[in-house]
């Protein structure tokens, strides 16, 4: 079954989406999500330019020849830009896998190892009784998970994961430069325990709360919070340090008993193989999309689930829904998984993406339509052109760059 076209989309439907569309000789065709938040265009040229090219012609049922043809065999290997594409080519080819065979990703990949997937939302707010709120408002769609993030209070401290006056979910800025964040530690680890202690004065302990550090504290930083945080018993605290210096997560360990989870900025196995192998962490949340593909992240998995660590499949709105529908596969078939993290799309992404998943009361399905179950309506597509957005960059009060 050969591939005989091979192209990218890039469509801006709300916020910036790449997506590779793989064609077969009998007309199958296959999505891949190529999105990388901010660096969009890097990945659609690294498609475009080296990667379309040499998928004509090849055999498209033959996905772990192709994952070894693109990944060794550009002798370059890993990094973001890489392995994002090497991921939209891996996702496209299981949604033809699916279609070929008339069956769901999930159940070429075993099949269905649970009823349901269980989500995580986002609350937030920009003072705890906001916080609060939409926490009761998550409750209220039937959530069983929250992660809980809130501003800051004091003069210029900026906090991460709460959303601009305009909306409920956080998005980077449209414009040719990224906004600038200010960022205060010391106030954020006086600040999180009080915030974690009304969430379960109010709402009590009956469903799994969780927090996002994002990136942001020094080792001995996380361990004192984390330790902080014990009496509320979180489901996880996620990313406490920058997530490229794995041995950092031993010093974490040794202060806290609350559990850990890293992972939405690896690309491979090589950036999670100490903490897993040394049960570092309590969760991988390596992303479907940015540690390419299915392919790997099920190796990763794999590597997990030997050392008892499970998933936490990061699903931020800047991974498309063909990332979403692709995670929602792997979450549902593997043995150790977590939790999935759940921010969904806001319009107009519904015109430019036809979903076949189910999201309700808290939990999800893929769907048991063929291949992965999203398809993609092209000339909305591109009704709707890249614009340059970007995350925040971060600074400490005296002008420092932090860790975002
Ligand atoms: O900031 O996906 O847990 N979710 C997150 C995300 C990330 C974005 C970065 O592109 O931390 O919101
Ligand atoms: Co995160």
């Amino acid at each position: 079954m050969k591939i005989t076209d091979a192209s990218v989309v890039v469509t801006s439907p709300g916020r910036n989406f790449v997506l590779l569309k793989v064609t077969t000789e009998d007309g199958v065709v296959g999505w891949g999500d190529a999105t990388l938040n901010g660096r969009e265009l890097a990945v659609a040229s690294y498609l475009r330019d080296h990667v379309c090219p040499l998928l004509v012609g090849r055999d498209a049922t033959r996905i772990t020849d192709t994952w070894s043809y693109l990944y060794k065999g550009a002798y370059w290997r890993r990094g973001p830009v890489t392995m994002t594409a090497i991921a939209a080519v891996d996702v496209a080819l299981w949604d033809v896998a699916g279609k070929l065979a008339g069956a769901p990703v999930h159940r070429l990949l075993g099949g269905a190892a649970r009823d349901e997937v269980t989500l995580y939302g986002h609350a937030s707010g920009a003072t705890v009784e906001e916080a609060l709120e939409d926490v009761a408002a998550h409750l209220d769609a039937g959530y069983r998970a929250v992660r809980v993030q809130a501003a800051v209070p004091g003069a210029e401290a900026g906090s991460y994961g709460v959303p601009p006056a305009d909306g409920r979910v956080y998005e980077p800025a449209s414009g040719e430069r990224p906004a600038e964040d200010r960022w205060d530690t010391a106030a954020y680890l006086d600040f999180l325990p009080q915030l974690m202690a009304a969430v379960r004065e109010r709402f009590g302990y009956g469903f799994a709360l969780l927090h996002d550090a994002h990136h942001r504290l020094s080792p001995i930083e996380a361990g004192r919070l984390g330790a902080s945080l014990e009496p509320y018993r979180l489901f996880w605290l996620e990313d406490p340090t920058p997530a490229e210096d794995q041995s950092a997560f031993r010093t974490v360990r040794q202060h806290t008993t609350t559990p850990l989870a890293v992972g939405e900025v690896f690309n491979s196995i090589w950036d999670c193989q100490q903490l897993i192998t040394e049960r570092l962490v309590d969760y991988v949340r390596t992303s479907v999309s940015h540690t390419g593909g299915i392919t790997h992240l099920r190796r990763v998995f794999s590597l997990a689930d030997l050392y008892g660590v499970r998933s936490g499949s990061h699903g931020a709105s800047d991974l498309s829904p063909v990332s979403f529908a692709a995670a929602l596969h792997v979450d549902l078939a593997i043995p150790n998984f977590g939790i999935q993290e759940h921010m969904g799309h806001r319009d107009p992404a519904g015109e430019v993406f036809r979903t076949g998943y189910e999201v309700a009361d808290g939990v999800a399905h893929p769907g048991d339509a063929p291949g992965l179950g999203v398809d993609v309506d092209e000339e909305a597509a591109a009704r709707y052109p890249y614009a340059p957005r970007y995350l925040p960059v971060n600074r400490l009060r005296d002008g420092s760059v932090h860790d975002w």
